[in-house]
């Protein structure tokens, strides 16, 4: 295989074909630093024509080998401003709802016990397993499975764990409004196999006034180590100013907020979380099919109604599908977080 540039302009040659490409200057960046993912990704559009996939834009309907292409070019170029992730801090503390608010994110100690992260997966495994055959598949991605809880047996007790005994409530009470609801309640997992995402943020960041963002917990029912394809989260990125950029991922602006935006990868001990609001850009990672283990999250999220307003809407304001909040509907505005005593007990 030949490939040649003249400034903007590439062609690659397969044997006798000869195939003109268009591209983004950030493509050059990714050559010249990571040859290996620029083969892989642009061997991958050629042979499944699929030749201006990297310049699709979003939002739109993206074919899952589409998402792939862009996810891997994100990754490569992310990779380049990752930072450790922050110690874990304790959830009532102040900084922790300092950090949450000033960098998208915070990582937390452990609000769960072992015993119950143990607990809850006994209580899951038959509906995520169900789901991994096939009719849960989270958006037609391949091997990434999400199951609503309910609030009984080990789930209620979680729910009661995190939220009361270990003060997850404080920190989203700070961060929400004091009438925010629990408005997301279940397990996400990923498994070998499972491709990375697109970075994504998770609402609409518009600067309004009354924006009331989600505050998600993501706590790891397992270690989750760098083959599990962790959760990234570009440090920051809670802005309109950043949302406008994402909204073009096809420019060489987007390529650099990504290039120099730091970055961490969620790589949590069991029974650790990481809080982030829900305009912080981020995405998961590819859960390796070889080295890659089974990565299963709780994830908890809350919300306050906007300004003058008593319920959430019926849909949060996502700017990518699903729309729909992801918690039991009969759920939907009727648990009030600060009310967590009485619908856990
Ligand atoms: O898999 C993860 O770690 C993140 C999941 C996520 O961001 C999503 O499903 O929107």
């Amino acid at each position: 295989m030949v490939w040649k540039r003249r400034q903007k302009k590439c062609s690659i040659t397969v044997g006798q074909k000869k195939e003109r490409l268009a591209f983004a200057k950030h493509w050059l960046k990714v050559y010249e630093e990571e040859p290996e993912i620029f083969w892989a990704v642009w061997e991958q559009a050629l042979f499944t024509d699929e030749k201006s996939a990297p310049i699709v834009t979003e939002p739109g309907p993206l074919r899952e080998s589409q998402r792939v292409i862009i996810s891997d070019f994100e990754h490569a170029i992310t990779t380049n401003a990752r930072i450790p992730i922050p110690p874990p801090l304790e959830p009532q503390l102040p900084q922790a709802l300092e950090a949450l608010q000033t960098q998208g994110f915070v990582h937390l100690t452990q609000i769960l016990s072992h015993e119950t992260c143990d607990a809850l997966w006994e209580h899951v495994q038959d509906a995520v397993n169900t789901a991994a055959s096939g009719a849960g598949l989270l958006g037609g991605a391949k091997a990434r499975v999400d199951v609503k809880l309910k609030l009984e047996g080990a789930a209620k007790l979680t729910a009661r764990e995190t939220l009361g005994t270990n003060q997850l409530a404080t920190l989203l009470l700070g961060a929400a409004t004091d009438d925010a609801y629990l408005c997301e309640f279940g397990v996400l997992c990923s498994l070998p196999g499972a491709n990375r995402q697109p970075v994504h943020p998770d609402t609409v960041c518009t600067g309004r006034r009354a924006e009331r963002p989600i505050y998600t917990c993501f706590v790891a029912l397992q270690d989750v180590d760098v083959h599990m394809g962790p959760t990234r989260l570009l440090v920051g990125t809670n802005t309109p100013e950043a949302h406008k950029i994402a909204s073009n991922v096809t420019s060489d602006e987007y390529a650099s907020l990504l290039a120099n935006t730091p970055n961490v990868d969620a790589t949590l001990k069991k029974g650790h979380a990481v809080v982030f609001d829900s305009r912080t850009l981020h995405a998961g990672g590819a859960n390796e099919a070889n080295e890659g283990r089974r990565r299963c999250l709780l994830y908890l999220s809350a919300q306050g109604p906007e300004e003058g307003c008593t319920k959430l809407p019926t849909s949060p304001e996502r700017r990518t599908p699903p729309n729909a909040y992801s918690i039991v509907p009969e759920y939907h505005n009727k648990l009030k977080v600060r009310e967590w005593n009485v619908f856990t007990a």
